[in-house]
């Protein structure tokens, strides 16, 4: 037994061929004299078509034996047919269930009943036979390959750095201690560390892309346990050299997601907005401040952006910006303090509307300002003894940014939650599936 078409390969062109499909029970509707069952498999619909009258009954009886969601494998003749998927429809020949699916379903995969989304998320394997669902993980997979597309072509290196670590790295998110053998452990947060290590090590150009891990307590729409990180380091570069990485790197994908997943956009019903060409705007702190102090919401200088400032900045914005010279005592040690100015430093995030989408920086490598920097933030030098050895022996100076992978997924398809974005989701309350 063996598939000889995906559905989205039964179309016109091979009508009065023999096909042999396989996938899921879609759908089934019998009408007596006549019986449809639409069947399903990851590229979309097609429909078996049985007029009685034609067809064996015995090969009725077993098209009627069919339940919803069974994998089953049909065998017929392509026909032309102007109201069933694609324009064909399949007289059946031969019909066999290769795995029978129990019922009741936890779950509608033709929607005819909608779910919540943690209902949903209990049966994702189900959830995610629907197209609207697939289709994000499909626009997601192009994203991650056009981005490695960009960082090759840029001459990039690819790295994998470990995710189990002995300190933290970004200040303000909590770490998730593991027992490491006798020692105590953390799942990394970011691979920033050892990116910057790799700056030390001579690889002029690197990018990850890899899980994060972060302790987050509160539950947004924004926020995950565990995320995946696009990440870019690039030494005898600034924060302006980085930006324009970072913004040439967004608009290649944007490019991509309308040229490649059209199919995907249309499923989801989603108009992905104008893509920008060129550098994208910038907008300093100081004036942002003064933007969210005119909507009436108070926020002194120095201040991280509350949600309800990022919403009232949102609105004034379109589509993609860069917020710039971020006062230093808001952004980690590793990030360039002016050397006229120091309560400001050379750091940056990419904002999409309201949502933070990157973080950046030029990065300190002189070692003695790296270790003031860890001081004055109430860490530990000694903690990070084996990153700061990298700083003594000839550090080139560097600049790099990490994005949010799913937060990118959420511009990208126009989901509100992004959970919607990850395959299994970690959240403060689900471990699993
Ligand atoms: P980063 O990756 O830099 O942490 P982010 O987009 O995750 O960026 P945060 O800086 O974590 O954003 O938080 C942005 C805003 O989200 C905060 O200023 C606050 O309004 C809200 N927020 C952060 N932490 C919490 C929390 N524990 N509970 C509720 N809201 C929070
Ligand atoms: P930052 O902490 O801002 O910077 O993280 C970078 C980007 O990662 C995404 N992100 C998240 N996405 C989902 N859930 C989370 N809990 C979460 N936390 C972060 C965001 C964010 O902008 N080392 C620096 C980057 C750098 O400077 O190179 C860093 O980790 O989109």
């Amino acid at each position: 037994l063996r598939r000889t078409h995906y559905s989205k390969e039964v179309n016109p062109e091979i009508s009065g061929e023999e096909v042999l499909i396989m996938g899921w029970v879609h759908e089934i509707r019998d009408l007596g004299g006549i019986i449809f069952v639409i069947i399903r498999d990851r590229d979309g619909l097609v429909q078996i078509t049985a007029p009685s009258k034609k067809i064996d009954a015995s090969i009725l009886e077993d098209l009627r034996a069919l339940r919803k969601e069974s994998v089953v494998a049909i065998e017929g003749t392509v026909q032309d047919a102007g109201k069933a998927p694609n324009g064909v429809e399949i007289i059946p020949a031969k019909v066999i269930t290769l795995n029978p699916a129990k019922q009741p379903l936890p779950i509608d995969p033709t929607e005819k009943v909608k779910a919540e989304i943690d209902t949903r998320l209990n049966s994702r394997f189900l959830d995610l036979r629907k197209s609207n669902v697939s289709s994000i993980f499909k626009i997601k997979a192009n994203m991650l390959k056009t981005v490695r597309d960009y960082f090759y072509k840029e001459g990039m290196i690819e790295i994998n750095t470990p995710k189990l670590v002995a300190s933290a790295t970004e200040g303000g998110t909590e770490l998730f201690p593991i027992t490491y053998f006798e020692k105590e452990a953390f799942l990394g947060q970011s691979p920033q560390l050892y990116k910057q290590m790799m700056m030390g090590a001579g690889f002029d150009k690197v990018f990850e892309i890899g899980q994060i891990f972060r302790a987050e307590e509160h539950d947004t729409l924004r926020h995950l346990n565990e995320a995946v990180s696009i990440d870019c380091e690039i030494s005898f570069a600034d924060d302006v050299d980085v930006m324009r990485v970072l913004d040439g790197m967004i608009t290649a994908v944007l490019k991509s997601t309308k040229e490649n997943c059209g199919r995907e956009l249309e499923v989801l019903e989603y108009d992905l907005s104008a893509i920008p060409e060129g550098p994208f705007p910038e907008l300093k702190y100081d004036d942002a401040i003064d933007i969210i102090n005119s909507k009436g919401i108070d926020i002194e200088w120095g201040e991280d952006l509350s949600r309800e400032a990022e919403k009232a900045l949102g609105d004034t914005q379109e589509g993609f910006y860069f917020l710039t010279d971020w006062p230093s005592a808001i952004k980690p040690f590793y990030a360039m303090p002016y050397e006229d100015r120091p309560e400001i430093s050379h750091a940056f995030d990419l904002m999409y509307k309201n949502l933070e989408i990157s973080s950046g920086s030029t990065r300190v490598h002189q070692y003695d300002l790296l270790v003031k920097q860890m001081i004055e933030r109430d860490l530990n030098p000694d903690g990070f003894g084996s990153y700061l050895k990298a700083f003594e022996y000839g550090m080139a100076p560097h600049a790099g940014w990490g994005v949010g992978a799913d937060r990118l997924a959420m511009v990208l398809t126009g989901v509100e939650n992004i959970r919607e974005t990850v395959l299994f989701p970690r959240d403060r309350h689900r471990l699993t599936p």
